[in-house]
């Protein structure tokens, strides 16, 4: 794009002065908190007043508009930044709640909470985030296009709109942004432009003592599109930057802009002081002065300034009146995808779909895994919003469409519209992804590697679980039963932990039925994340004709086998592939005359939903005599099991060998569940202490 074809910017006065607010906004804030990041909104402050006033396709009255483009501020330390731009556009925040920054309760928390501040996409804080995040809206938006609208011309139709990131230095850092530009550069996501606020400077200082790469020459080499602005300042620079950013076709576009961080507050700018702390009433006072503010007044932002920057909701909403019409004609020439665009735009699900999943009844063993692939395959034809993939484990995870084509570009050899998505080996930015995916629109994501690299997501499945994003992790090779690959490949704290996630269902069925059960309860929950925990191994799968109905799965745990006669003495409780040591276990003990239950607990999460009754049902509280068996650590079963129980864990790594022999070696038995079953009934006849509370 050459500069001649770029549109000269208007720019007058109140523009020049709307910004200098902004940097007097952030100060006052920040120093009426005491705390927080003033430096970053002050620096930043042209490039983001040009995009939301300029450049961003967008309606602060209507904040859902699904034509809108997408703002990710990757640096959310900076919430300024957004908070500023969100107030004098409209969205709704007032200048009452900048007063209120990081404080209990306001609407301006220190970093962007996606679900409480209107016109905040995602949530942000963990530098590196939210690039990955924004490319995932840019992937999610071009296989939107495709599912409705894939043969109008590129930037003609109404699916058609651009993912904006800011991001700092710190971001550019992290790892999971390299790994998530990679692939967009890989995936040509011209939808995407990130801007890279190049300030030199971090929390440590001058960034020299951490970061010396050409960061533009390695965001060429992964194939992106590369523009340097040498100062933020230059409005007109920055303008021109967002103008051919937003129309290169072809590539993502990466905007290395020069900042100065604080600028222009007098002695702290371009220090590490200015990134993480209240500059100080002095320092504030010389800077206001510097704009030519009266230092004794906080907070200003003169009427003119609102008046002109509120001009943008005017711009907006011309902008999606326009759309509208296009959206218009575009549902009445293609009436089918329209509707089905409101099912999913309404997160409801199609007709009969469940009716779909398979019936594992006539198998006698399966993998859970496999099992999964069954069900993914089964319902994807009914549901065109599923879609997803793996991190280079497709076989292993089964998470393959089968006849899908792969989501890439043609030069890559598969469609730009697939449905397979293929994250190659980048487990964190696979999560980040799979949530820039779920914010983007309704469609619904899944995504796997195997669950001992779980941990290598982490950071992106925790911010799926603060935003309730309905993404399907599919973690399989969950235990020592993977076998040989030994205890690098080997799950042993990761259950634990995952659980530990507040708001993460993490799901682990026993055999393919409860499988299917499975995926069908995480279709059904549209809010939140879930991680399926699948064997590698084959598991037999349970005749229901003899034992308890896979629909209890939904509750989280239920009654698999009961007692033969009466109470049970003891209740063994188990997930996945040791419900079937449990169901062993308990013909032992039923043989030798001790009434024994088999609970079948595949997700936690579920089971503490439901109603205390129903608890109770299951987890007989007079029962006392109680076995956990999990090849997994035991943190967290005390909590089911009692004072009185015994977990049948695995608290250290386990080894290269085959699984049954590692089962054998690290007594995953029967016989040692009936031993542990021993152990607890004799505690329970020898004491009178008190049980298990809350089941
Ligand atoms: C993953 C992660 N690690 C560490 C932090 C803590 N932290 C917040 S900002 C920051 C670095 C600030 O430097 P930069 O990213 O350049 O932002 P600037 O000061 O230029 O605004 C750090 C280490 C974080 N938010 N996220
Ligand atoms: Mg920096």
């Amino acid at each position: 794009m050459s500069a001649s074809k770029t549109p000269t910017l208007e720019w007058d006065d109140t523009d020049k002065l709307a910004v200098d607010v902004i940097r007097g906004l952030a100060m006052d804030a920040v120093e009426s908190a005491g705390n927080g990041h003033p430096g970053t909104a002050m620096s930043l402050a042209p490039a983001a007043y040009l995009l939301y006033q300029r450049v961003l396709r967008h309606d602060p009255t209507d904040p859902h508009w699904i034509g809108r483009d997408r703002f990710v501020l990757s640096c959310g330390h900076s919430s300024l930044t957004l908070y500023i731009q969100l107030f004098l556009s409209g969205y709704g925040l007032t200048i009452e709640d900048l007063k209120l920054l990081r404080q209990w309760g306001s609407l301006t928390p220190a970093h962007p909470e996606h679900g409480h501040t209107i016109g905040v996409e995602t949530t942000t804080g963990p530098l590196g985030q939210g690039i990955a995040t924004a490319v995932g809206m840019a992937m999610a938006q071009r296989y939107e296009r495709g599912l409705y609208d894939p043969d109008a011309a590129p930037g003609k139709s109404v699916f058609d709109h651009t993912i904006w990131c800011f991001a700092s230095d710190g971001d550019i850092e992290e790892g999971i942004s390299s790994e998530a530009s990679s692939l967009a550069g890989h995936q040509q996501l011209d939808n995407l432009v990130l801007v890279y606020d190049d300030n030199h400077i971090s929390i440590e200082g001058d960034t020299k003592v951490a970061l010396s790469e050409d960061v533009a020459a390695r965001y060429e080499a992964y194939g992106w599109h590369t523009i340097h602005v040498s100062d933020v300042n230059d409005v007109q620079a920055v303008y021109d930057a967002f103008v051919a950013a937003r129309d290169q076709r072809s590539k993502p576009t990466l905007i290395v802009v020069r900042s100065i961080i604080g600028y222009p507050a007098p002695d702290k700018q371009n220090t590490g002081a200015a990134h993480g702390a209240a500059l100080g009433a002095e320092e504030v006072a010389k800077t206001k002065v510097i704009m030519g503010f009266d230092p004794a007044v906080s907070f200003y932002c003169p009427d003119e300034v609102l008046a002109h920057t509120r001009r943008v909701v005017d711009r907006g909403q011309a902008l999606k009146a326009e759309w509208q019409k296009d959206f218009d004609a575009w549902a009445s020439s293609h009436p089918k995808a329209a509707s089905e665009l409101k099912r999913i735009s309404q997160q409801r699900l199609p007709e009969g779909w469940a009716d779909k999943l398979p019936d594992f009844a006539g198998e006698s063993e399966l993998a859970t895994r496999k099992a999964s692939g069954a069900v993914i395959n089964a319902i994807a034809p009914t549901m065109p919003e599923l879609w997803g993939g793996s991190a280079d484990l497709a076989e292993s995870n089964n998470t393959e469409i089968k006849g899908a084509d792969s989501f890439l570009p043609e030069a890559h050899g598969g469609s730009p519209y697939g449905r397979i998505l293929h994250f190659g080996i980048r487990e964190h930015a696979m999560g980040a992804i799979m949530n820039g995916i779920a914010l983007h629109g309704a469609t619904r994501v899944f995504g796997g590697t195997f669950l001992t690299f779980s941990d290598y997501m982490r950071g992106a499945v925790r911010l799926a679980a603060i935003m309730k994003l309905p993404v399907t992790y599919v973690w399989t090779h969950d235990s020592i039963g993977l076998g040989e690959d030994g205890p690098t490949h080997q799950p042993v704290e990761h259950l634990a932990s995952l659980r530990a996630i507040p708001g993460l269902d993490v799901v682990r069925p026993a055999d393919a039925t409860e499988t299917a059960v499975a995926w069908r309860t995480i279709i059904e929950h549209n809010d939140r994340p879930a991680g399926l925990i699948l064997s590698r191994q084959n598991l037999p799968v349970i005749d229901r004709s003899t034992h308890g109905s896979a629909d209890g799965v939904a509750k989280g745990a239920y009654t698999l086998k009961d007692a033969s006669s009466g109470i049970p003495k003891v209740i063994l409780i188990a997930t996945g592939s040791e419900v079937a040591i449990a169901l062993a276990a308990r013909d032992l003990l039923e043989e030798e005359g001790t009434p024994t239950r088999v609970v079948s607990m595949p997700c936690r999460e579920w089971f503490e939903a439901q109603e205390a009754s129903y608890q109770q049902e299951v987890l007989l509280p007079e029962v006392k005599a109680r076995v956990s068996i999990e090849a997994a650590v035991a943190l967290g079963w005390r909590d089911f099991i009692g004072d009185h129980g015994e977990c049948l864990s695995l608290e250290h790594f386990g080894a290269s060998a085959p699984y049954k022999i590692l089962y054998e070696q690290y007594g995953f038995t029967p016989e040692r569940a009936v031993a542990a079953a021993h152990s607890s009934l004799s505690k329970v006849g020898a004491t009178s202490g008190s049980g298990p509370t809350g089941n």
